[in-house]
């Protein structure tokens, strides 16, 4: 039987209608299986990542930290450019540790703007709500809980203000080359000349340097990849024992894709609603690919998509990058 749920609003859906539990069917019934990694962030992913972000091996936070502490003025005078109010929208805005000093500043300055951060985590949107307020006395601030085009639309409707969007912490990279290029091509259709972009990308560097940041020796990576099995066994009430599943990580440096996937240590069948999932012994579900660029890939990128490369930002050790691109 088809299992039901009830919303926060009282208001009843077959689990059968819900996006996670297509998206999840569709993934796992191709060949090869895959998942989409946006899924990650429930409360518990976003925990997860919040202690991948402290762990040694996972230097892109430590390094766009620096960037956005070492030359917070630069940067923010970049966004405010002629002093014209400014819609600041963040897509995937996470606990905006990093946003943050940028947010700080600009009230410091009596910058005109309203910040809009867009997050798929409907936990991190009702946080950001909760918390800045308090920690930014006087910040006009929307969060938004959706996908982010939606998200972008929606934003366009509140006001008609000049529009900078960061898109951070080389979120950019959760896409394949291809769906970054298109993605950044829709990101230009839903802005205007006189609107600007501040993307944060991850720069191509040493391949174990790379590697060990996916593939922790605490086995954090192991776990935010494992969580997706048990978000889908929470939500959607499936059987997944996660004991029975590997983590493997891989970093191609001709490419540039770093990508991870959980590997069946046992033939097994799953259950999901009214699917019935077969891995084989050492079948693989592809969960995650982190694309590495090169700042010369990183203005191809740009241009390619209808944006001016502008400023680059990038830290002491040249292994993260932030760049300017005017619409
Ligand atoms: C949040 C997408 C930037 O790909 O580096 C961290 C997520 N995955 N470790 C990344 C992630 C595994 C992260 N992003």
């Amino acid at each position: 039987a088809s299992q039901v749920l009830t919303k926060a609003t009282g208001e009843t859906t077959s689990i059968t209608d819900l996006q996670f539990y297509k998206d999840t069917i569709a993934g796992l019934t191709a060949s090869p299986k895959y998942l989409n990694s946006k899924y990650f962030y429930d409360a518990h992913g976003d925990k997860l990542f919040q202690d991948l972000m402290n762990c040694e091996e996972y230097y892109p936070t430590n390094c766009e930290m620096e960037i956005f502490t070492n030359q917070t003025a630069d940067i923010c005078e970049a966004l405010i450019g002629n002093g014209d109010a400014f819609d600041l929208i963040e897509l995937g805005a996470g606990d905006a540790t990093k946003s943050t000093k940028l947010l700080k500043y600009l009230m410091d300055n009596k910058a005109d703007f309203s910040y809009l951060p867009i997050d798929i985590s409907e936990n991190v949107i009702s946080y950001l709500n909760m918390t800045l307020p308090v920690i930014l006395p006087g910040i006009d601030i929307t969060g938004l809980n959706g996908d982010y085009f939606d998200m972008l639309k929606k934003a366009a409707d509140i006001s008609d203000k000049r529009k900078v969007v960061m898109f951070l912490g080389s979120n950019i990279g959760n896409m394949p080359v291809a769906d970054a290029e298109q993605f950044c091509n829709e990101l230009r259709k839903h802005l205007s000349p006189g609107d600007m972009v501040l993307i944060g990308v991850d720069l191509k560097k040493n391949p174990a340097t790379v590697l060990a940041a996916y593939n922790d020796k605490e086995g954090i990576t192991k776990r935010f990849n494992l969580n997706l099995l048990e978000r889908m066994n929470r939500e959607l009430g499936a059987t997944f024992d996660v004991n029975q599943f590997d983590h493997y990580a891989m970093y191609d440096p001709e490419t540039g894709a770093c990508k991870s996937y959980l590997i069946s240590g046992a033939a097994q069948d799953v259950k999901i609603g009214e699917e019935t999932i077969s891995f084989a012994k050492d079948e693989y579900i592809y969960m995650e690919i982190s694309q590495k660029y090169s700042v010369e890939q990183t203005d191809e990128m740009a241009r390619k998509s209808g944006f001016k490369p502008s400023t680059h930002f990038s830290d002491s050790k040249d292994w993260f990058l932030d760049a300017i691109w005017q619409a």
